[in-house]
């Protein structure tokens, strides 16, 4: 472990030095007192061939018996009894040590099966990585522990060098300190015990992401007080535009194009009432042009860390279609104009995603994509929609097939709808790459602009799906049993 600001606990260091500081002292007097022995021993020898004399004879070979006996007893008895006490010292301390070594390894394998199973990380907005621990900062003095957790500076707690102790588990309040990103420093709003879960939105330029995004997560907040029992809240991470996308979109008026070419995190807690651990929901916005050639694409790691992805398909950018709603629907070039079609084929944005994360990942071009896939078509106030894929086309399939689930209905009359206007190659890719694809028709906005306040038809359901296929611990099923 690298080293960290703050002091190493007793028993994992100056224990061990007390323990062989006692031992050497120990034996070390022992050596003088055997080194002052035999020094006499010799002293008195010495003293009787300097100065001979039966007297002094009689006085050295006593004064010989009783260092002889000093001699044996040091050697034997206090060298015994040294090593016996030395040995009742290390067991002693040994055993303290297995019991605190005991309680240490509960702890760091609890708290680190917990992050484990339920799946316990943050992601930064800014730089776009995930990681199971941030960097925290003492609230005492501000300095960075990189490694905040059970370790030899410290079990339950740990003492950072200006002195505060810091709790080191989820147990005891780690997440209650301030989290930094380990990757480029930002300063978390979230506070690190969270499950975190993203979702980039793929769509051309002007394909309806934004539009998508700002309403789902309106939509979302609403469900989770009239109908799911759920504590949302949005993080205000300085990285969305979410508060002035809605208030120009209650007044019947639509967001701003995205000129970012990054993604946007647009994040949110969404989490049962009474759970302990959040939920930080991640949609990524970013301009449509990053799916052309040559954007920089690659250079954004959050497409690797997704939990899965949500492709928003306007209608509109398939030519077919767009000839149907002109010979079937009456519509003009000016009528079409309102809606603000996209014109990025969409094979060609399946094909980037595809290519990016083969690259990413050295995925071969036979290996699947595990995250789950949402392809959700858009702009549903469109002439024709309601009747091809709408809700009025899943609810007659329903009626007709009562043995079909909705989901599968949504999948049969999507999947035909494509087939039916040339997309076959999408179809084919998504299937041949993702382990999960779920098709959805929605509207974000309900109508074109006419001064009126947007009505948003079906926008949270593809969020729910993706997180309830993302999550360990989350089922929508009684949602999914009231639609
Ligand atoms: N009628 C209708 N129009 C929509 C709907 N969603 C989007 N639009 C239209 O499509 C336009 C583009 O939508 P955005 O959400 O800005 O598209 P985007 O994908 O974010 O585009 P970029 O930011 O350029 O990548 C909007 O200005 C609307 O005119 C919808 O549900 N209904
Ligand atoms: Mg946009
Ligand atoms: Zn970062
Ligand atoms: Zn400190």
């Amino acid at each position: 472990m690298e080293k960290q600001p703050a002091k190493i606990n007793y028993f994992f260091g100056r224990c061990y030095d007390d323990l062989w500081r006692t031992i050497k002292n120990g034996f070390s007097r022992l050596g003088e007192t055997l080194s002052d022995e035999f020094e006499g021993l010799t002293d008195t020898w010495g003293d009787l061939i300097d100065d001979f004399g039966f007297g002094r004879l009689l006085l050295t070979l006593i004064k010989t018996a009783y260092y002889v006996a000093c001699l044996l007893s040091t050697l034997f008895i206090t060298t015994s009894l040294l090593a016996v006490l030395s040995a009742a010292h290390i067991l002693i301390v040994a055993l303290i040590m297995a019991l605190i070594y005991l309680g240490f390894s509960l702890l760091w394998l609890s708290d680190t099966a917990l992050c484990r199973l339920r799946k316990i990380g943050s992601s930064c907005p800014q730089c776009q990585y995930k990681f199971a621990l941030p960097y925290y900062q003492c609230p005492g003095c501000g300095v960075v522990h990189t490694k905040l957790k059970p370790s030899k500076y410290g079990i339950l707690k740990r003492q950072c060098n200006c002195g505060r102790k810091l709790p080191t588990t989820f147990f005891n309040g780690r997440q209650k300190l301030t989290a930094i990103c380990p990757k480029c420093g930002y300063e978390l709003k979230g506070n690190g015990f969270l499950v975190n879960i993203s979702i980039p939105v793929l769509g051309g330029p002007s394909s309806g992401k934004t539009c998508y995004v700002n309403m789902a997560i309106r939509e979302l907040e609403q469900l989770a007080q009239n109908q799911l029992d759920f504590n949302y809240e949005h993080i205000e991470q300085g990285t969305d535009y979410l508060n002035d996308n809605l208030r120009e979109m209650e007044q019947g008026r639509l967001p701003q194009k995205t000129s970012e070419m990054r993604l946007m995190y647009y994040e949110f807690f969404f989490s049962p009432k009474k759970s302990k651990v959040r939920n930080e929901i991640s949609l990524c916005d970013v301009g449509g042009e990053v799916y052309g050639v040559g954007t920089g694409m690659d250079e954004q790691v959050g497409y690797n860390f997704a939990n899965g992805f949500l492709m928003v398909i306007d209608p509109l950018s398939i030519p077919t279609f767009r000839d149907q709603l002109m010979a079937e629907a009456g519509m003009d070039e000016a009528a079409i104009a309102e809606f603000h079609p996209s014109e990025m084929p969409i094979s060609e944005i399946m094909g980037m995603l595809i290519k990016l994360l083969e690259n990413m990942r050295n995925l071969s071009s036979k290996q699947r994509i595990t995250q789950k896939l949402a392809v959700v078509f858009v702009k549903g106030d469109l002439p024709l929609i309601d009747e091809k894929i709408g809700e009025t086309a899943v609810k007659n399939q329903l009626a007709a097939d009562v043995k079909t689930t909705r989901f599968e209905v949504q999948n049969k009359l999507c999947e035909q709808f494509l087939l039916e206007n040339d997309q076959a190659d999408f179809i084919n890719t998504v299937k041949s790459r993702f382990d999960n694809v779920q098709y959805f028709t929605c509207s974000a906005l309900g109508h074109v602009v006419d001064g009126s306040a947007f009505t948003p038809e079906g926008v949270a359901d593809p969020i729910l799906w993706l997180i309830d296929k993302a999550s360990p611990t989350l089922n929508f099923k009684k949602y999914w049993s009231a639609r």
